[in-house]
């Protein structure tokens, strides 16, 4: 085995600073800002990539997956059912058939593809930053407003960063936490958050996917945002509808942009 090459100390300080800057230069070249990282924003991402769109994902934690981790009540699995277990199939996540048309899944291999898919197919994920803003100008949304989850944890002020781009897609969860900055700041742009519904499964496996869509031009929701925004009803630990939906807003943003 050849000799461990010795790395000064400066080396890796330049090394990560030059590098560092030249991902966040590239971001702001970016065509398709994903906010969050759970199944529907990794979805999205590995989606809008392979559509040749510059697509970053951006999440607030230092770690991918969103309410995936958790699985059920934290039992290790989690349930998807046709036709979107061909989304897990698609990046290589093993799934065991259950019953007629309903697979169960590993929480960890789940979170693992899906983030693997997404950066495979030319996705950037950039950890630990969090949107807490957007770029909107006249009825348009034209970006994000950025900042490190580290700061804004800390409670200083320190002034954010703003990325502009072609596209941004609310994949927030629960909180639809993109829409609601929208709806909150800019009341002329007339985007209201409903608010999730109790669980109702089956209602909500279909409704989240149909809520999946632009709310605002460039400004874009998928996922349980999607159920929040417009009212959908929660489902629990079947990830079925996160899949699909993310797959949707990909193809809906792809065909808007060709469009455009
Ligand atoms: O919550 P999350 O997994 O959203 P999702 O893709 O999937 C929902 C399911 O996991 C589950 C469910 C279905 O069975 O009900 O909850 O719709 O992932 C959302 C990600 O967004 C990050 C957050 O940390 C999480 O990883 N996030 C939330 N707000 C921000 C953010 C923000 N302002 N900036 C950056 N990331």
């Amino acid at each position: 085995m050849s000799e461990t090459v010795p790395v000064c100390e400066r080396t890796i300080t330049c090394a990560v600073v030059e590098r560092g800057s030249r991902f966040l230069l590239e971001l702001a070249g970016g065509d398709v800002i994903v906010v969050g990282a759970g199944p529907s924003g990794l979805v999205a991402g590995r989606y809008l990539a392979e559509k040749g769109l510059k697509t970053y994902i951006l999440e607030r934690r230092l770690s991918f997956g969103g309410g995936i981790g958790g699985g059920g009540m934290l039992f290790p699995r989690i349930v998807v059912q046709e036709p979107a277990h061909e989304v897990l199939r698609g990046v290589g996540v093993s799934r065991e058939p259950y019953s007629q048309g309903v697979w169960v899944a590993d929480v960890a291999e789940s979170i693992a593809k899906l983030a693997a898919g997404a950066v495979d197919s030319g996705a950037r994920i950039l950890l630990g930053v969090s949107v807490e803003d957007l770029i909107v100008k006249g009825s348009r949304v034209c970006g994000v407003v950025l900042q490190w989850s580290a700061v804004a944890l800390s409670g200083l002020h320190v002034d954010p960063l703003a990325v502009e781009c072609r596209a941004v897609v609310d994949c927030t969860g629960h909180a639809a936490e993109v829409v609601s900055i929208a709806a909150k700041k800019n009341p002329e742009l007339k985007v209201a958050v409903s608010g999730e519904r109790s669980m109702d499964a089956i209602t909500a496996e279909r409704r989240t996917v149909e809520l999946t869509g632009e709310v605002v031009p460039g400004l874009w929701v998928a996922g349980m945002a999607a159920a929040a925004v417009g009212g959908g009803p929660r489902m629990g630990p079947i990830f079925g509808g996160m899949l699909l939906s993310g797959k949707k807003v990909a193809e809906a943003v792809a065909g808007s942009l060709d469009r455009g």
